[in-house]
């Protein structure tokens, strides 16, 4: 039985656009993806780093949580994955965002993702995939972050090719 994920991407060293056209790519293996608009971010964390480009996708996989998450370790390693700091740069970042309802808490894993609610640049790429979304009983679209987000649209959802 397939589940709905979101899966978060971001990327602010090497060719960013390229690496999430090729990270989409690779995340379609896995099962039915569409992707949200492609946004320009600024960084959140060490301030001497790039802007990021972000985006999410909703993946419908068979996987289960653990291995998905092998998968898109390996996707990360594949783009020559460089990781100097925490919340520094990175040529990518996939964070598993959210599997289906569940709450996953283990070593290797956190469901929903920490931070979901506190960062534009996941909430809004998350409203257009679903508009309706909620999590943990918040409806997504009432979120504060919305009244003066910091993110720049940069193109539409057929940047990746997919929808
Ligand atoms: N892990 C636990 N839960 C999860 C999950 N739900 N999804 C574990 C993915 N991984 C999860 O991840 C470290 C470990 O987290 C993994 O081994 C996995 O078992 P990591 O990606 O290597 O490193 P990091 O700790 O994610 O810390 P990180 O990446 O520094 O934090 P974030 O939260 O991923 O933030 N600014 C803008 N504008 N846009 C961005 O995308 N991204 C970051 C990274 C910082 N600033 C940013 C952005
Ligand atoms: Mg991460």
């Amino acid at each position: 039985m397939s589940v709905k994920t979101y899966i978060g991407l971001g990327s602010n060293l090497g060719d960013s656009r390229q690496i999430l056209v090729d990270a989409i790519q690779k995340l379609s293996e896995l099962g039915v993806v569409s992707v949200s608009k492609l946004y320009q971010s600024p960084p959140m964390g060490p301030q001497d780093q790039p802007h990021y480009l972000n985006a999410v996708a909703c993946l419908e996989t068979n996987l289960e949580p653990l291995d998905l998450l092998d998968e898109l370790q390996k996707i990360e390693n594949e783009s020559g994955r460089v990781r100097l700091r925490r919340w520094g740069e990175r040529t990518l970042d996939l964070d598993l965002l959210i599997y289906g309802n569940e709450s996953i808490k283990n070593e290797r894993l956190t469901v929903p993702h920490v931070g979901i609610l506190e960062r534009d640049f996941v909430v809004i790429p998350l409203l257009d995939l679903d508009a309706d979304l909620q999590l943990n009983g918040q409806i997504l679209k009432h979120s504060p972050l919305l009244q003066n987000p910091t993110l720049t649209m940069l193109e539409d959802q057929n940047w990746a090719n997919i929808n």
